[in-house]
């Protein structure tokens, strides 16, 4: 749609995409394992999962990081925070801890620039993270 048209690829992979993935997902165009559907945040699992949880949780409208999410829409990531922790819940990681993950930019290890949290959790996670 429309929200997607600044979506500017930015690595090879992505470049393949003539739009942006995780709206695709969010249309429900391109299939996912969907965990969660919550208003306005769909929650989705990793295709490349790090832990034994790894759900990408995402604002069903286009933000390219966390960044730009929260000045847009301040709303929209206290919904977003709120999901990942149901998910964790939901996963059965909300009590032995989980961690929740935004990278943003791609000096920080950002692929797909439509804003997701990573919930991670289910085997001890190591600090500092890689
Ligand atoms: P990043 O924070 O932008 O690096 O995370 C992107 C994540 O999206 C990464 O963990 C991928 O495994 C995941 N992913 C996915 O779940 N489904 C896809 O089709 C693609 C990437 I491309």
């Amino acid at each position: 749609g429309d929200h997607c048209s600044h979506q500017l690829p930015s690595t090879a992979r992505l470049s393949r995409v003539s739009d942006c993935l995780f709206c695709k997902i969010v249309a429900k165009e391109v299939p996912a394992d969907i965990v969660l559907e919550a208003g306005r945040a769909l929650a989705f699992r990793d295709i490349n999962p790090q832990a034994p949880t790894h759900v990408l949780v995402v604002p069903k409208a286009h933000h390219e990081n966390a960044a730009v999410l929260a000045a847009a829409d301040d709303g929209l990531t206290d919904d977003l925070l709120k999901t990942c922790h149901a998910v964790a819940v939901l996963e059965g990681v909300a009590e032995t801890g989980y961690r929740i993950v935004f990278n943003t930019g791609a000096g920080a290890g950002q692929e797909v620039f439509h804003v997701h949290a990573h919930v991670l959790g289910g085997r001890d996670l190591t600090w500092p993270p890689g």
